[in-house]
C-alpha cells in the first residue's frame, strides 16, 4: 500500500508575479516552485510511500457550482479579456456601495476579491480548476473506500476563498469542495486547518451548518492575515453554532505548545462531533523559516503532527494549503504524510 496523491501539471502554468503587501510591490510567495519541490518530493520517496496519479477531467460542474456561478464567470472573463502575461488587480473594493457586479466585466473584480495578493490572470481559471480536482479525486478515491487517506497538491490553495469572494491566494475553497462532495452522501465532515493563516473562506462557507465541524489553529489575526476573523469568538451560528473553532497560537510557537492546543482543544472537539471523515487542510506555512508565518515549527514536527491526527479513525484527505519555504517545503509535507500514512498504516512504519 501507499499513500495516494492527485496532481495535474496543469497546476503549475498559473504564474502570480507579485503582490502588494503594505504598499511595497514584492515577488509573489505563491509559486509554481512550491508544487514542484512537493512533486520532487513525494516522487523521491519511491513507489512504497506515494502513488501519485493525475485526477479526471470530470469535476469543473462540482467546483464551479460549490460557488456561487459568478465567481467562476469571472475567471472565465479573466481568462478571455487577459492576454499573455497581463494580470489583473482590482482597484475598486466596494465594500459599502455594493451595487450589481458585472463578472462579464474584469474591472468589477473587486467586488469579489478581499485583499491585494490575488492576481487574476488566463491561466487562473485552469490552475483553480485543476487544483480543486485533486481535491475532488481524493475526496472520491476516500470516499469509495479505497483508501482511508489520500492527499491532493492543491496549488492554488483554498481555504480563504468563500462561496461568492477570493483572496489569499484562493481562487476555489478546495476543502469546501471536498466537503460538499460527503455531505451530498449524508456525512458528517470535521475541517481541520492547520495552515498558519485562519481559514476564513472554509469558516464562512459551514458557519451555519450543523453537519461540518470546523477548526482553526493560527497566528493572531491582529497581525497577521486575515486580519478580520479568526477569533475565539466566531464559534459558529444557527444550527452551526459550537460548530466553529478558532485557537490562536502566538508568534514563536513551537511544537510542545501546537500539540498541546491539537490534543487539548481541536482534536477533543472533532471526538466529540463524530465525524465520517476528516479533511485536514494542510498548510506549512507554520514552519520556522517561513518567509510569511510566524510559528517555529521544525521539519520532524509535522511527523508528528501527521502521526497524531493520523490515529484519529476517520477516513481522511488532507489537502495542500500554504507553505511558502519552497526549499524545504517537500521535507515538510513528506514528513507529515508520512507521520500520518504511519499512523494509519498506509505506509510501512520506517520513515
Ligand atoms: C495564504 B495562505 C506577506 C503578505 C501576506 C497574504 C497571505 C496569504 C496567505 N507579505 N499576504 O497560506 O493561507
Ligand atoms: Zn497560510
Amino acid at each position: 500500500m501507499s499513500i495516494p496523491v492527485f496532481f495535474h501539471p496543469a497546476q503549475l502554468e498559473f504564474h502570480p508575479k507579485y503582490e502588494w503587501a503594505l504598499g511595497n510591490r514584492i515577488k509573489h510567495p505563491e509559486t509554481t516552485k512550491r508544487a514542484e519541490s512537493i512533486y520532487r518530493a513525494l516522487k523521491k520517496m519511491g513507489r512504497d510511500y506515494f502513488d501519485l496519479r493525475t485526477p479526471e477531467d470530470k469535476y469543473t460542474h462540482a467546483i464551479h457550482s460549490c460557488h456561487s456561478p459568478r465567481l467562476s464567470t469571472l475567471y472565465h472573463t479573466a481568462s478571455q479579456v487577459l492576454e499573455g502575461e497581463n494580470t489583473f488587480y482590482p482597484s475598486v473594493f466596494p465594500q459599502r456601495m455594493r451595487g450589481d457586479p458585472d463578472p462579464t466585466n474584469i474591472k468589477h473584480a473587486g467586488f469579489f476579491c478581499f485583499d491585494s495578493g490575488t492576481p487574476l490572470n488566463n491561466k487562473t481559471l485552469m490552475a483553480a480548476n485543476w487544483s480543486a480536482s485533486s481535491a475532488l479525486a481524493a475526496t472520491d478515491l476516500v470516499a469509495s473506500g479505497k483508501s482511508t487517506l489520500a492527499y491532493a497538491l492543491s496549488r492554488p490553495p483554498g481555504h480563504h476563498a468563500s462561496v461568492d469572494s477570493y483572496g489569499g491566494y484562493c481562487y476555489f475553497n478546495n476543502a469546501a469542495c471536498a466537503a460538499k462532495r460527503l455531505l451530498k452522501k449524508g456525512a458528517r465532515v470535521a475541517i481541520i486547518d492547520i495552515d498558519f493563516h485562519h481559514g476564513n473562506g472554509t469558516q464562512d462557507f459551514f458557519y451555519q451548518s450543523s453537519k461540518v465541524f470546523t477548526a482553526s489553529l493560527h497566528g493572531d489575526p491582529t497581525h497577521h492575515f486575515p486580519y478580520f476573523c479568526g477569533y475565539p469568538r466566531e464559534t459558529g451560528k444557527g444550527a452551526g453554532l459550537g460548530m466553529n473553532m478558532n485557537i490562536i497560537l502566538p508568534d514563536g510557537t513551537i511544537l510542545k505548545n501546537y500539540l498541546k492546543a491539537l490534543k487539548g482543544q481541536a482534536i477533543p472537539a472533532i471526538k466529540r462531533f463524530c465525524p465520517d471523515y476528516l479533511i485536514i487542510a494542510a498548510g506549512l506555512d507554520t514552519y520556522k523559516l517561513d518567509p510569511i508565518g510566524s510559528f517555529a515549527l521544525e521539519t520532524a514536527d509535522y511527523h508528528k503532527i501527521g502521526e497524531t491526527l493520523g490515529r484519529l479513525p476517520y477516513p481522511t484527505i488532507v489537502l495542500q494549503e500554504g507553505g511558502y519555504h519552497t526549499g524545504d517545503l517537500g521535507a515538510n509535507v513528506v514528513s507529515l504524510l508520512t507521520g500520518m500514512g504511519m499512523a494509519k498504516k498506509v505506509i510501512k512504519a520506517r520513515a
